[in-house]
């Protein structure tokens, strides 16, 4: 089967997606998410212009070739503008295949390692008591791991969710890591109280602190027995976390901006930390991923692939068939999409009581509406901005 015809395809149904649409002979269609917050523009140029014209009378069945011919018949390697155009063919070669031959992709990456897959849930709250009370409303819903971020009160913005396309320059937030850090521990004390063992508690500090003060703070959360606690500092530099993880047990997270094995090699290589977060689509697709799954595996590292609300349900689909294959996954994020975005993507999988369970219809499970998508057009949106008390940039 050759790839006959490719199309990308921007949409903003509560919030920016890039879909790319492969179809191989017999009209088969196979589907990518080509999503980059922000930078959406930067993909949809880099496959247009650069990738598709290329990839056309291809063998579509020859995924690892492809995949190679991609990355390094490319000669400027990484990045996560080229790891996400790689990401979306890769994917989309996947879901053809898996259609062609009639079966959940899961099958192709190995077959079932597990029933379903936990998820954890999203619990945000602009003060202390009101993210305890988001927790509860997961916790009801029958999650048994959720994420709880809070902001800081004194603050507008500070550490709310990302906004969808609500503004199209970016929004400019403050930060005080002294009330962050005066905030957090308190917080889980009470909600490991609140819940006994019984429920996963995990956090995101969002590449916000030095390493010292994740340090201190991951000290201080050591009596909460987090789950994770996901990325505390900014992992361009992987040694890094080596001070952090020699001086608390509190488990770390890192990933979802890391875009290729050497960008974690270390990070997993000498153990320092014990979840990789990277997702299909910015880390080179399921053919890349699949090698950073085997080599965390052999380092009891654990994959628990990113999976906000800006990268689309094709995506999500993605990582719940690579997580029900690939063992050592632990966990998958869970963002509810916009409720647009249902008149567009057509998923076939379920959450069930705080997991997930893949589709049994063939490839990645999803349906795309192309008519659908053109009543919600493109607009340009960026992630926030964040400055410290004293107007200096810091990291969002
Ligand atoms: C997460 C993330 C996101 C990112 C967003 C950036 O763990 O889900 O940190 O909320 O901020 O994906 O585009
Ligand atoms: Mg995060």
């Amino acid at each position: 089967m050759k790839v006959e015809d490719a199309t990308v395809i921007t949409c903003s149904p509560g919030r920016n997606y890039v879909t790319l649409q492969l179809t191989g002979g017999g009209g088969t269609v196979g589907l990518g998410d080509a999503t980059l917050n922000g930078r959406e523009l930067a993909v949809v140029s880099y496959l247009q212009d650069h990738v598709l014209p290329t990839i056309i009378g291809r063998t579509a069945t020859n995924i690892e070739e492809l995949w190679q011919f991609l990355y390094r018949g490319s000669y400027w390697r990484g990045g996560p503008v080229t790891m996400t155009a790689i990401g979306a063919v890769d994917m989309a070669l996947w879901d053809l295949k898996a259609k062609w031959l009639g079966v959940p992709l899961y099958e192709l990456l190995g077959g079932r390692s597990r029933e379903c897959l936990r998820a954890y849930g999203h619990a945000w709250g602009r003060d202390p008591a009101a993210a305890m009370q988001a927790a509860d409303d997961m916790v009801a819903a029958g999650f048994s791991a959720v994420r709880v971020q809070c902001g800081l009160p004194s603050l507008p913005f500070a550490f709310g969710p990302a906004q969808g396309n609500d503004s199209s320059l970016p929004r400019e937030e403050q930060w005080s890591t002294d009330e962050y850090l005066a905030l957090i521990p308190g917080l889980f004390l009470s909600l490991r109280d609140r819940y006994g063992p019984q429920v996963s508690l995990l956090h995101d500090v969002h590449h916000r602190l030095t390493p010292t003060e994740a340090a201190w703070l991951g000290q201080r959360l050591e009596p909460a027995r987090m789950y994770w606690m996901e990325d505390p500092v900014p992992a361009e530099r992987q040694e890094s976390y080596r001070a952090i993880r020699q001086r608390t047990t509190t488990p770390i997270a890192v990933g979802e901006v890391l875009n290729s094995v050497y960008d974690c090699q270390q990070l997993i290589e000498q153990e320092l930390i014990d979840f990789i977060r990277m997702a299909p689509a910015h880390g080179g697709g399921l053919t890349a991923l699949k090698k950073v799954a085997a080599l965390a595996e052999v380092h009891h590292v654990q994959l628990a692939c990113h999976g906000p609300s800006d990268l689309s349900p094709i995506s999500l689909a993605a990582a719940i068939h690579c997580g029900t294959a690939v063992w050592n996954t632990a966990i998958q994020e869970y963002v509810p999409h916009p409720a647009e975005s249902a008149a567009v993507f057509r998923t076939s999988h379920r959450l069930e009581k705080g997991y997930f369970v893949a589709g049994d219809t063939p490839g990645l499970g999803v349906e795309f509406n192309e008519k659908a998508a053109q009543r919600y057009p493109y607009k340009r949106a960026y992630l926030p901005v964040l400055r410290r008390p004293d107007g200096s940039v810091a990291d969002w």
